[in-house]
């Protein structure tokens, strides 16, 4: 039997504290996943939906976005114990109905906590806060169909904010960029541009693609492994098994991370016998325990040492490089003192690193939001780039960049159009259909923030997502959608953005990836460039929902009319795939490609064959000046980041298991010699207060104390209680992401709570 939701919010106040935990995904990992579908699932569903994981012919996991391993070399149980976690949630019995929302006002539902309205369960009916009421009421698909299309016929295209997250498929996301451009905009501010969006821009404008360039064989076959910023033992655990496999080929791997993660220091494969007992696979060979932001610092020392060894390709530097001599020049010092500074890392530490690089004849550096979330995002991972150039580690077996995506199609949903700045096919795309695309850049998300806030858009939707608890400045985000005359959430589960609904707001709930669709199957992309389909074989949550597909294709027919054959793309899935595959690069004979177990690897020129799509055909070494964070005496840095227990905005449990925390995430993570330095107790309480440069404060009011062994200097909250501290102006240099690892914050003693 499911477990029933909590009725009331559960006590947090007073959580507790162990030790962290050295190792990751053992037995426990296993257990916890099937406990938390044994809760919201029960016996048999678990059963039924944990075996159909990222296996040929079931679904695609709706957790992160690692790759799966060749059909073949697939073990039965392809998933992690968060995926069990993401799965259950989706896939839970739990129900929320029109019901609830009659005995619930909005207010009411204001004041829960994003953990307690996550529980309630699936949504069931399309609700519609009419305008002035206090309540969600249930409306007809038709009729919400027509209050949109009615309020954006009514209003100018660039007055409407098409908001999507990651998880939407590769159908929904081509056909939501349609609707929006084919209405006349370029508004599609999209979850990448608060995550991978700093990637994307440093790739695109030196190797000519803004995605990874590796496989998941190359993984296997590097002989150094480079992890930054990236925690995968809670956010990408099935990566935890290709590094083990690394390993056992002689890979080293090397960690950079304010913080000891459980899972980059030893891990535990569940999946083999031996996992469930013993110490596991020692995984860091060496742990740079960095300085919040300091990468910047670390890869010019490192570059520069390569350089000062005489370390380098140089055929592949000249064969295939531009902009080397400047890079050489700018590197030709080093200023050791700012360096260790900046890094918090002793030189000799710098150089043992470099060393490891200089040695290694195919070498793999992966990142995620420790290096993306930063001010200098874009300029630190150039330098990842320029010390990969260097050693001519891009297009061979084992070596490449690998930013890690997080939602399981994020990558997906930007290759179909999901992007602010129309992609190059747009135009022709626009003149086959007969239909004038927008040609002027769009809104991404802080500047749609602004425009809402501001009064200059006026209407918000959403395919999935949580826009209301992900973005930065909570007051000031939801201040800005509740000034929206329209806001419209296709979801699944009820969450913060629907309770800080615009004059007139629209939950219209739909089916989730485990769900049965009419015998149709979509497609998605991983981190890694494959793309193969996933279908859905669970009965629908309730008999209302509908596809993502079907929604948009409802909006559209009513707010453009019967132009374009919305009704066929609807009826019949491949007709979309056809649409793809006849104006999306690397697509053609996508129906067939597709229907292969395990799809087909979209091209990579740089990884392919060493070309690279730059205004001169060459991958670029770039030049950026040292940039060291400054903080003022007294001031901590503070990154805001996910525990084991939440996926994004959706929180699955109060606990962070590998950091021995129980029982509550108003907690903030500072070293022990920070807090004798700052005659701060642990285990008390404190308001966690920012400075902003233009003089402004915010404050996060009553987090615990915990002493941890972060890196000096630097301090730790969870995403996304800590996000009222980031502000809304502080995003980084060139992709615009906000910064929210690298907040100045003081700490004021308070009251328990
Ligand atoms: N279970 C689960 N899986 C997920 C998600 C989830 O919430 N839950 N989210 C998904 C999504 S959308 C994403 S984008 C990914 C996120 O995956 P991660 O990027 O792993 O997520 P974060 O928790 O933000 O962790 C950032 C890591 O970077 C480190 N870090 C912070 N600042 C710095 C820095 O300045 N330098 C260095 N070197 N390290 C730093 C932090 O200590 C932490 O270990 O995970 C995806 N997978
Ligand atoms: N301070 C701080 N802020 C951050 C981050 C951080 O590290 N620190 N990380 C950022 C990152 S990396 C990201 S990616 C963003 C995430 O931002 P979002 O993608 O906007 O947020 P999620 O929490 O992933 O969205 C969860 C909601 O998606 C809906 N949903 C789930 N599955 C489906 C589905 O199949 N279809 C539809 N239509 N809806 C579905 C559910 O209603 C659920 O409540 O947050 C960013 N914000
Ligand atoms: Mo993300």
């Amino acid at each position: 039997m499911a477990r029933k939701p909590p009725v009331e919010d559960p006590d947090e106040r007073h959580p507790r504290v162990g030790k962290p935990m050295t190792s990751a995904a053992g037995l426990g990992g296993v257990t916890h996943g099937l406990r938390a579908g044994l809760a919201q699932m029960g016996v048999r569903r678990t059963t039924l939906t944990l075996l159909k994981i990222n296996q040929a012919g079931g679904f695609d996991c709706p957790g992160c976005a690692w790759p799966e391993p060749a059909p073949e070399q697939r073990p039965h149980a392809e998933f992690c114990e968060n995926g069990a976690k993401a799965v259950a949630e989706e896939a839970t019995l739990r129900r929320i109905t029109p019901e609830f929302f009659a005995r619930y006002a909005i207010s009411e539902l204001a004041a829960k906590t994003d953990y307690w309205l996550g529980q309630q369960g699936r949504l069931t009916s399309p609700m519609i806060r009419r305008a002035g009421a206090g309540h969600y009421t249930p409306v007809s698909w038709d009729e919400a169909f027509d209050v949109v299309a009615d309020r954006l016929r009514g209003g100018r295209p660039d007055e409407a904010l098409f908001y999507t997250s990651g998880r939407t498929s590769n159908e929904a996301a081509f056909l939501y960029q349609l609707l929006a451009r084919a209405y006349g905009t370029n508004n599609l501010p999209d979850c990448s541009n608060m995550c991978h969006e700093s990637s994307g821009t440093a790739l695109s404008s030196t190797i000519g693609i803004g995605k990874g360039s590796v496989t998941l064989d190359d993984i296997h076959e590097a002989k150094l492994l480079v992890i930054v910023g990236q925690n995968p033992g809670t956010n990408h655990p099935r990566m935890l098994t290709a590094l083990e496999k690394a390993k056992k080929s002689g890979a080293r791997i090397i960690a950079i991370n304010p913080l000891p993660e459980a899972g980059l220091m030893n891990f535990r494969n569940p999946q083999k016998p031996g996992g469930y007992v013993g110490k596991g696979t020692p995984l860091a060979d060496q742990f740079l325990q960095i300085r919040l932001g300091g990468d910047l610092a670390l890869f010019q020392a490192i570059g520069h040492l390569l350089l000062s060894w005489g370390a380098l390709d140089q055929d592949f530097i000249s064969a295939y490089a531009q902009g080397f001599d400047e890079y050489a020049a700018a590197r030709t010092t080093v200023d050791w003192p700012e360096v260790e500074r900046a890094t918090g890392l002793r030189r000799s530490e710098i150089e043992r690193a470099a060393r490891a690089f200089a040695g290694s004849p195919a070498t793999i550096v992966c990142w995620a939001m420790g290096l993306t979330q930063q001010r200098d995002a874009v300029a630190t991972i150039r330098e990842i780039v320029n010390v990969q150039l260097l050693r001519g580690m891009i297009g061979k077996p084992g070596a490449g960049l690998c930013p890690v995506r997080g939602h399981s199609n994020v990558q997906g949903d930007r290759t179909m159009g999901i992007w602010h700045e129309p992609p190059a096919w747009v135009p022709k795309l626009g003149a086959s259909l007969g239909v004038a695309m927008p040609v002027e850049k769009g809104l991404d998300t802080v500047e749609a923030i602004r425009a809402m806030r501001d009064g200059h858009a006026k209407v918000f939707v959403a395919v999935g997502g949580n826009f209301a608890a992900a973005t930065p400045d909570t007051p000031v985000t939801e201040a800005a959608l509740a000034a929206c005359d329209l806001t419209v959430h296709v979801s699944t589960k009820l969450n913060r953005s629907h309770v800080v609904p615009g004059e007139v707001s629209l939950i219209l709930p739909c089916l989730g990836r485990t769900e049965f669709d009419k015998g149709e199957f979509v497609t998605v992309e991983d981190s890694m460039s494959a793309v193969h389909s996933s279908q859905g074989s669970l009965e629908p949550a309730s008999p209302e929902l509908r596809s993502e597909v079907a929604i948009i294709c409802g909006i559209a027919e009513r707010l453009l009319g019967d132009a374009l054959p919305w009704r066929t793309w609807q009826a019949d899935y491949r007709a979309i795939r056809e649409l793809i595959a006849a104006h999306v690069p690397g697509f053609a004979d996508f129906e067939a490609r597709v229907a292969v177990p395990g799809g087909f690897t979209l091209p990579h020129p740089p990884r392919d064959s060493r070309t690279f799509a730059t205004s001169d055909g060459k991958a670029h070494f770039t030049v950026s000046p040292l940039a060291t964070i400054d903080v003022p005496p007294g001031r901590l840095i503070l990154q805001t980041m996910r525990s084991h227990d939440q996926y994004n905005t959706t929180i699955y449990g109060l606990d962070d298991r590998y950091r021995g925390v129980k029982q509550g995430r108003r907690v903030v993570f500072v070293s022990p010699d920070d807090l004798d330095a700052l005659g701060v107790r642990d285990g008390s309480y404190v308001d966690v207060v920012s400075e902003w440069v233009d003089g402004s404060e915010r404050t996060a009011h009553q987090f615990r104390v915990i002493a941890y062994p972060t890196a000096r200097g630097c301090a730790a909250a969870y995403f996304p209680e800590a996000n009222v501290l980031v502000p809304l102006d502080s995003t980084a240099a060139e992709s615009n992401t906000p910064v929210s690892k690298q907040i100045i914050v003081r700490l004021e003693p308070c009251a328990a709570p």
